[in-house]
Formats: C-alpha cells, structure tokens, sequence
C-alpha cells in the first residue's frame, strides 16, 4: 500500500471531531518538522500524526470490546484505564481491516499514548509530537519543545518524565508501560553517555 497523506487527511476528517482534529493536524504538522531535523521520513511522520488518535472518540466500552476481541488487554491496568487503548485498538484496525502495511507507522501508532521499552525513532516522534504539538499549553511545553528539536531520544525522556509527574500529581495511577518507558529510555541515554566518555 503505497502512503497517501491526502487519504489518511480524509479519513481522519470523515472520522474524527473538529477538536480532535485540529489537534490531529497540529501532531501531523510537528512529526514532520521533528522528523526532517532529526533526519526521519517526513512522510512517514506525517501519516503516523494524521492516524494516531482514530480510535480516540470511540465509546471506552466499545474500545474495550475491540481490545478484548483482538487481544490486546496485556496488563490489568488497560481495564482499569481504557482510555490507554485507543492506541492499540487504532493500530490493530490500521493493520488488519484498512490494509496499511507498514510496521513501524502502525508501531507508532501504537505505542503513542503509553511508550514501551526499546522505542523505535518513530515511537519516540509520536509519542513526543503528541504531547508538544502547537495547540498544547503547558507551563512547561516550550522546554520539552526545544529539548525534542535539539535530541529526539532525550526530548522524549524529558516528555515521559513530564508525562510521570503531572499523573503523580493528578493522582492517577501510572501504567507500569509509561515507568518502563521512562526506565529504558534512561538505560539507553546512560549507556550512550559512558560509551561517550569511555
Ligand atoms: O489521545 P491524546 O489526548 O492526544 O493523548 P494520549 O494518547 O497521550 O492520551 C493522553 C491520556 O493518557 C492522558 O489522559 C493521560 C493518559 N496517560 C498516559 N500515560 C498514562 C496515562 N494514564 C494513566 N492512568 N497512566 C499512564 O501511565
Ligand atoms: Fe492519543
Ligand atoms: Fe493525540
């Protein structure tokens, strides 16, 4: 299946409501300004951006039923916080009923609400894209903005630490993916840290 960003535009505009949709743009637009500074494929980053949240508006029971049927409950938590699915629920759709073929877009898709350890660069721009995308407004978003933009892997460190606090702070549980995330992506930046110095 050849990648047609204006395809994927039209499906997330025939399935998604304005406001997501904006927000859709908005993570589309930045994945592919992250991606030619950080030497990925633009267009790759910008179809991942346009389909990431398809599944987002879908009733949490309804997500839950799709999750349950395609097996992709992997941890108690994913009941206890459906909202966590439609990442999974999106990218099991993407793959097996719209046909699109490619691994690491459909990873991305994935993976872009809670991580996993050993994160691909596309994991790691969606991810991150999604949490600083321009209509975002935090006090600390233009900190993770520029720290993305100067290193992919450790900006996203910066995002899932961010991501860590403000659950901590809500007092929401954390998903034991979002802490081995966090733990995998500083592994991997101490490792390149001493073989730096080494
Ligand atoms: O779908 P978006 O709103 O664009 O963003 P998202 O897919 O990152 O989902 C954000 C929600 O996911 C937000 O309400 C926080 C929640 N979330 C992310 N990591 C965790 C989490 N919720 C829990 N309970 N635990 C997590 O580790
Ligand atoms: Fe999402
Ligand atoms: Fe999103």
């Amino acid at each position: 299946m050849t990648l047609q960003v204006e395809v994927l535009r039209d499906l997330a505009t025939r399935v998604l409501s304005e406001e997501r949709l904006r927000h859709t743009l908005g993570v589309a637009d930045w994945a592919e300004v992250l991606a030619r500074r950080h030497g990925l494929d633009p267009l790759k980053a910008r179809c991942a951006g346009l389909v990431h949240d398809l599944a987002k508006e879908i009733p949490l029971n309804s997500q839950l039923r799709y999750a349950r049927r395609w097996n992709l409950l992997k941890y108690p938590e994913d009941e206890q916080s459906p909202y966590v699915l439609h990442g999974p629920v999106a990218a099991y759709w993407l793959e097996h009923y719209y046909g699109l073929d490619d691994a690491e877009i459909v990873a991305a898709v994935a993976n872009h609400t809670l991580g996993r350890p050993g994160m691909g660069p596309l994991e790691m721009l969606i991810y991150s894209a999604d949490l600083t995308e321009p209509d975002r407004d935090f006090p600390e978003v233009d900190f993770l903005r520029q720290s993305l933009y100067d290193n992919l892997e450790k900006g996203t460190l910066v995002c899932v630490k961010h991501t860590l606090k403000y659950l901590e702070q809500s007092k929401r549980p954390i998903h034991p993916l979002t802490q081995l995330t966090f733990d995998d992506l500083q592994r991997r930046q101490n490792i390149g840290i001493r073989s730096q110095n080494a």
